[in-house]
């Protein structure tokens, strides 16, 4: 069976972590396909990625039984989460996370690299590493004190409590809470408005974000200059001009 779904249509790419019985526990083959796709992901004919998971949740973390009773090289181990982690934070273009059921340890950390969270009713979050000894990896001590500050972040990792959509929902954790029933349709139709957008401007929105997180705001006065002239050289903002003089929607190609 493949660990991984690609799917691709209308400027779509959608990943599915494919091991439900596990509900999708990463293995050593998952991460490495994952962070290949997300490489491939770089073609102009994507617009935008989901990633979600097969069957009834997201992501349970790293598989517990791949090293079962081995005594592993963490650091050797954690490069292959790297490598998707700074595929998904890389990737010039937006990346949805799509939460159903439970989205736990390095599950979670992998859709907090994610540049949307968009959760299922009935959705559960759980930070998870500290209930088994672990501290968070891939990349959870930078993406959660970032979303929700360092007290809430301390209690999520400390306790490991498992929070329920509203509630990732009102810590800012997840960006929209979804019925289960129309789970499915609501991706779809945000994937496909993103996929309808001026992607190489999204990109770049995407660069700026990331780089403030460690600027100053003179630095990021002078970087967001040097991507405008980016930006302002793009067809898509030709276009969004035009519809805007034209009084018509702008029908941008993403370059
Ligand atoms: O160690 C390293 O490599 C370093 C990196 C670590 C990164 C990490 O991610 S550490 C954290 C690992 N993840 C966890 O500790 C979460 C473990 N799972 C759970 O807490 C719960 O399963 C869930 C909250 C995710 C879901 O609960 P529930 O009640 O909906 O499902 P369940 O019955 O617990 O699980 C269903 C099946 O999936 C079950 O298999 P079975 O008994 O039917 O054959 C369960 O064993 C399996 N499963 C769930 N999580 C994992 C898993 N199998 C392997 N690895 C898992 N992480």
């Amino acid at each position: 069976m493949e660990v991984l779904l690609r799917e691709q249509s209308n400027g779509i790419l959608t990943l599915t972590l494919n091991r439900p019985e596990a509900i999708n526990a990463l293995t050593t083959e998952m991460l490495r396909e994952l962070s290949q796709a997300l490489k491939e992901a770089a073609a102009p004919e994507v617009r935008v990625v989901v990633l979600r998971g097969a069957g009834r949740g997201f992501c349970s973390g790293q598989d517990l039984r791949e090293f079962a009773g081995q005594r592993i090289s963490y650091k050797n181990h954690l490069r292959n989460y790297r490598a998707v982690v700074e595929g998904l934070a890389g990737l010039e273009k937006p990346v949805i996370a799509a939460i159903h059921g439970a989205a736990a340890g390095a599950g979670l950390s992998l859709a907090l690299a994610c540049d949307l969270r968009i959760a299922s009713s009935d959705a559960v979050l759980t930070t998870g590493f500290s209930r088994i000894g672990l501290i968070p990896d891939a990349g959870m001590n930078y993406h959660l004190p970032r979303m929700v500050g360092y007290a809430k972040a301390f209690e999520l990792e400390v306790l490991s409590e498992r929070l329920k959509a509203e509630e990732a929902l009102a810590l800012g954790l997840v960006n929209r809470v979804v019925p289960a029933e129309s789970f499915a349709e609501e991706v779809a139709r945000l994937a496909g408005e993103l996929a309808q957008g001026p992607t190489k401007t999204y990109g770049l929105i995407k660069r700026a974000l990331r780089r403030s997180a460690g600027a100053s705001l003179e630095e990021m006065l002078e970087y967001e200059a040097l991507l405008q002239e980016v930006a302002g050289r793009t067809e898509d903002h030709q276009e969004g001009v035009q519809a805007f003089y034209e009084k018509r929607p702008p029908r941008f190609q993403g370059r």
